[in-house]
């Protein structure tokens, strides 16, 4: 086994024995056979495109299975068995109507051809992907380490295509992107800055999807206004639904509206909230319950009612909570209770409602704790006069965007104590899961204007890149000449993809931790903080004090 796609691979440099994330040999040998499917299918559906022939079914089984293969989504074997095999289905289909219509017969790739033996075992079988890329790359390890950074940015942002899609967005483009990056990767000849092309090109294409799904999402739910959150339960049987996905929190949302449970969010769907449309049309969408993914173990465990994991963070369960807890869409976990989709992508919630309604609920109402959400940036940018006005007159000296995943590492607590010591005249912005480790803070306000605001979930890293464009053009400079610092905080691939929009538009600067990632090579390292003064994080008093000078 050979992993290190995500902050918390073992000792920084790989998971070889075991996932660090609960990812078995097994499961990680399976994941790279898939992805070598996804690879053999590439240079065919790129000629498809060509011919005139796409097949948008394939574009989005390919988002979907890449998805499925980041980190904490799905631990389950048999489900990326299955989805090989659809894979190759796919590719010998599309193959068969590509030759049918060119003129001439066309001389495959060899990988156009792979075909592994599905009687046998995957896992055994999956195993020789591991050191694929590295032989492929001669052993150069400066561009095995752009390879690998491709790769999981590609894993990002085939996530954020997925939720755009699933919200009626789509762009060939991206598509087209994500087959070429594959070909990419069985092209020996690319030279070290060919890949840093492409890498960038994730963050460029990453930036297009962030932005569909902005358009998905402001589309359907209007856009994010600030909002106040309940952070208290409320008595009554209770649903909880954790990941990012807000089209199947909207799902659950009606199949439980006349139930009179009450629907929680857990994670990353606390700007779900923020969303207008949302909050009048489900008066049982209350609060939120819990933290950062890390923590579920505990939180889960404590929730009185049924949970819904929609996409990443899972964790490996907990025998005390796993039988109320369901996964959907490309989240997956042996034994657990998975519900498939419909036609429309959507699953029914019977069995979710059903446990609810069996599980005790909350006893007694809670004491009142709040927090706010929905600063994006139409809420933001509605107010620039005020926040230019403040910046003009002194009275906000700094902008901090602190924000980024969440995990479990305990130098993670650089993030609270930077928070902590931001200067009074100094606003944070927020964004993902790492917010847990201060959203609760009371900051308070310069004039109308809060100290902390939450722009959304990763993905709204598009919504704070607009305000921060908002800005550069309102104050007619350019965006790194801002009075903003960038503090980002990483764990799984979606803040690899983000990481590279940030660097495709040029932002300088960024300050990045709890430690760097193990698959950029010292050499390639060295040109990120010579382009882009790209650099670790410190300690929160050197790097404030280094921001504000
Ligand atoms: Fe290790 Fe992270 Fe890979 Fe899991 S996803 S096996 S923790 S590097
Ligand atoms: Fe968090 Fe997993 Fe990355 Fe969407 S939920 S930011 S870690």
């Amino acid at each position: 086994m050979f992993c290190e796609q995500c902050e918390q691979t073992a000792s920084g440099n790989g998971c070889h024995q075991w996932g660090a994330c609960g990812k078995s040999p097994e499961v990680n040998a399976v994941q790279d056979l898939l992805m070598y499917c996804l690879r053999s299918i590439a240079p065919i559906a790129l000629k498809a495109y060509e011919l005139g022939i796409p097949n948008r079914e394939l574009d989005r089984f390919t988002c979907e299975s890449i998805f499925s293969t980041m980190t904490n989504v799905n631990f389950n074997t048999k489900r990326f068995s299955d989805a090989a095999k659809e894979a190759l289905h796919f590719r010998e289909t599309l193959k068969q109507a590509v030759e049918n219509q060119n003129q001439t017969p066309i001389q495959w790739p060899e990988i156009c051809s792979y075909q592994p033996n599905f009687e046998e075992s995957l896992a055994e079988q999956g195993q020789q992907f591991a050191l694929d890329l590295i032989q492929k790359a001669s052993g150069n390890i400066d561009i095995y380490s752009l390879q690998l950074t491709t790769i999981y940015g590609l894993k990002g942002l085939a996530s954020y295509t997925f939720h755009a899609y699933e919200l009626g967005q789509e762009d060939e483009q991206i598509y087209r992107f994500i087959y070429e990056a594959l070909v990419a990767l069985d092209q020996p000849d690319l030279t070290l800055n060919d890949w840093v092309g492409l890498a960038l090109k994730v963050g460029e294409m990453n930036l297009r999807a962030m932005e569909l799904l902005d358009a998905g999402h402001t589309g359907h739910y209007g856009h994010p206004i600030p909002t106040t959150v309940p952070l208290n339960h409320r008595q009554g049987k209770a649903i909880l639904v954790s990941g990012h996905d807000i089209k199947q929190l909207e799902a659950l949302l009606q199949q439980t509206a006349e139930t009179g449970i009450t629907v929680y969010t857990h994670g990353e769907l606390l700007p779900a909230h923020g969303y207008p449309v949302l909050k009048q049309k489900y008066p049982h969408l209350y609060g939120h319950f819990g933290t950062a993914w890390q923590n579920q173990t505990k939180d889960f465990a404590k929730f009185p009612g049924s949970i819904v994991v929609t996409t990443n963070c899972l964790m490996p369960p907990h025998e005390t909570y796993d039988e109320k807890l369901f996964t959907i869409g490309p989240v997956g976990y042996p034994e657990l209770n998975y519900l498939p989709s419909d036609e429309n992508g959507i699953p029914d919630f019977t069995p979710v409602i059903q446990k609810a309604l069996e599980l005790p609920g909350f006893s007694d109402n809670e004491t009142p704790r709040e927090v706010k959400t929905g600063f994006a940036h139409n809420a933001v940018l509605n107010v620039a006069d005020h926040v230019i006005d403040a910046v003009k007159t002194g009275k906000i000296r700094h902008f901090f965007l602190v924000g980024g995943c969440d995990g479990a590492k305990p130098g993670r607590s650089y993030y609270t104590e930077f928070v902590e010591k931001v200067p009074q005249d100094c606003v944070v912005l927020t964004l993902a899961c790492g917010k847990f480790r201060f959203f609760d803070q009371q900051l308070g306000e310069i004039g109308s204007i809060p100290r902390l605001m939450d722009v959304g979930q990763c993905n709204d890293a598009y919504s704070a890149i607009q305000i921060a464009l908002g800005l550069a053009k309102a104050f007619d400079i350019g965006v790194n000449e801002l009075p903003l610092s960038m503090i980002l905080s990483w764990y799984e691939q979606k803040a690899v993809a983000v990481l590279l929009t940030l660097l495709y538009l040029g932002i300088q600067d960024i300050r990045l931790g709890p430690t760097l990632p193990a698959f950029i090579s010292p050499n390639v390292f060295k040109l990120l903080s010579e382009t882009y003064h790209l650099k670790p994080i410190s300690t929160p008093d050197e790097d404030l004090a280094a921001c504000l000078a």
